[in-house]
């Protein structure tokens, strides 16, 4: 029957593979970048059996080679809601809220992505989406002249918002409503060669901070990235060069672990494409350099405790030492991160006692003896009866992100805003509060454990 509902699961994945393919057109790096984690995946998975066989019962091995995430910027308010709604007909919701003026950066964020533990096994794709904040410009000029360039553009197609809307009516979409909404939806972040405003404008936009010329000069919010999840990212990082790969200099995030936490990424620099400005009757032919390609390691998720212990860390680091952009510290800031993040219990027992992480509780299949029903989830699983294995991080990292904002903006470009969060506006521009991303994974152990113990047998049964 025609008009039978796909799942917002299958139009996702259906949406990802679109996003990869155009982009692998757009920017061939990406695809050498592709080829070379999934190389060093299959070595990795090759060389521990054991890893392999853990990730295939977790359900979480056929993800890793569908696993991305991109990120777009937007200029206005309707554009975040209404990209709100687009990412719901594919079961991405809002999750966690970032600050990114801290770091000089004049925007806001959120991450869209499935929510469930079974969607995310499905096609765990995110796009982190950040909308401009020109409330942070302080010439009110180009402040004036940028909102009425953003006010006059339409990043949606006429039918891609048409498909929104029979999706939010119907509860979903035909298979072959899906694939034309998907071919829709990809327009908007497509690349436009051509730009939204003459060059003098982007030039004083550039001025003003070369995000800001990034969002309002464009005619849409070309996605600016695409990451592939890797199992080795020091690997992947080793190797770049000699694919004709230059990654940034250091890597993001946590030092190398035994147990990954967390996130860890890296990117290469973002490329100078050819970009023509409509000055009236004549044309200028210029550049901008913003698309660049990443790679990520997941790890473990942190509790508010475990998250804190991070951020204490990272800081203590940075007063130290920070990277410097053309890799001439990257050693010693490696070296030092290892160094202070020793503080940060190294094993899934001490992470679990101490409460740093969150746990997926599954029953091991052994039977509970005498006495042991009264027992808590760390007695049952010393006992062997319950295994917890660590839930993944499915979100970002502000200071990573801000990271990997700076080394594609051109280092040099360090720009301090004084850290100015302003959710309330955020949600209000969304039309939405964004969900909490500790409250979701202190769902989803709370969950498992109820279903662990749910399943226990007796011995004596
Ligand atoms: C987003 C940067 C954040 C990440 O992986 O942390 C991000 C951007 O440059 O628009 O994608
Ligand atoms: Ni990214």
């Amino acid at each position: 029957m025609s008009d039978t509902k796909i799942s917002r699961d299958a139009i996702r994945t259906l949406f990802s593979r679109a996003m990869s393919a155009m982009y692998k057109e757009e920017v061939p790096a990406y695809g050498t970048l592709l080829d070379l984690v999934r190389e060093v995946n299959d070595a990795t998975l090759a060389a521990d059996p054991a890893e392999k066989t853990r990730l295939q019962d977790l359900g979480e091995l056929d993800r890793i080679s569908e696993e991305r995430h991109g990120a777009i910027r937007l200029g206005t308010a309707s554009e975040l809601a209404m990209m709100r709604r687009l990412f719901a007909v594919m079961g991405m919701y809002p999750v966690g809220y970032y600050d990114l003026s801290v770091a000089g950066v004049p925007v806001h964020s959120t991450a869209f992505r499935p929510l469930e533990d079974a969607a995310l096994r499905h096609n765990p794709f995110r796009v982190f989406t950040s909308l401009l904040r020109l409330d942070l410009i302080e010439d009110e000029d180009l402040r004036a002249e940028a909102q009425g360039v953003l006010d006059a553009r339409q990043i949606y197609t006429d039918r891609c918002v048409a498909l929104i809307e029979k999706a939010e009516a119907e509860g979903g979409l035909s298979e072959t409503d899906a694939e034309a909404f998907v071919a829709e939806a990809l327009e908007t972040f497509r690349w436009h060669a051509e730009a939204n405003v003459g060059h003098a404008m982007y030039r004083r936009l550039h001025d003003a901070h070369r995000l800001v010329a990034d969002v309002v000069a464009f005619k849409g919010p070309h996605i600016n990235h695409l990451t592939p999840r890797t199992l080795d990212i020091d690997k992947v990082q080793g190797l770049m060069p000699e694919w004709n790969i230059t990654p940034k200099a250091v890597i993001e995030g946590p030092p190398p672990r035994k147990v990954a936490i967390l996130l860890r990424q890296t990117s290469f620099k973002a490329l100078e494409e050819p970009v023509t400005y409509a000055d009236g009757e004549t044309t200028v032919e210029g550049s901008h350099t913003a698309r660049f390609g990443e790679i990520e390691q997941r790890g473990m998720a942190l509790t508010p405790k475990g998250q804190a212990l991070y951020d204490q860390l990272l800081a203590e680091t940075r007063a130290v030492i920070t990277p410097k952009a053309d890799g001439s510290n990257a050693a010693e800031y490696m070296a030092k991160l290892s160094e202070v993040f020793a503080a940060f219990p190294d094993d899934l027992d001490g992470i679990r006692k101490e409460e740093l992480g969150y746990f997926r509780y599954t029953a091991t299949g052994k039977p509970l003896a005498e006495g042991d029903a009264a027992l808590d989830a760390a007695a049952l699983v010393e006992k062997g009866v319950l295994r917890a294995d660590p839930i993944i991080y499915e979100d970002f990292l502000p200071v990573s992100a801000a990271g990997i904002f700076q080394s594609n903006l051109g280092d040099e470009a360090q720009q301090a805003f004084s850290g100015n969060p302003n959710r309330d506006m955020f949600e209000r521009d969304l039309g939405a509060s964004v969900v909490d991303l500790h409250q979701r994974y202190a769902e989803a152990e709370a969950a498992s454990l109820t279903r662990a113990l749910a399943g226990l047998t007796r011995e004596d049964a």
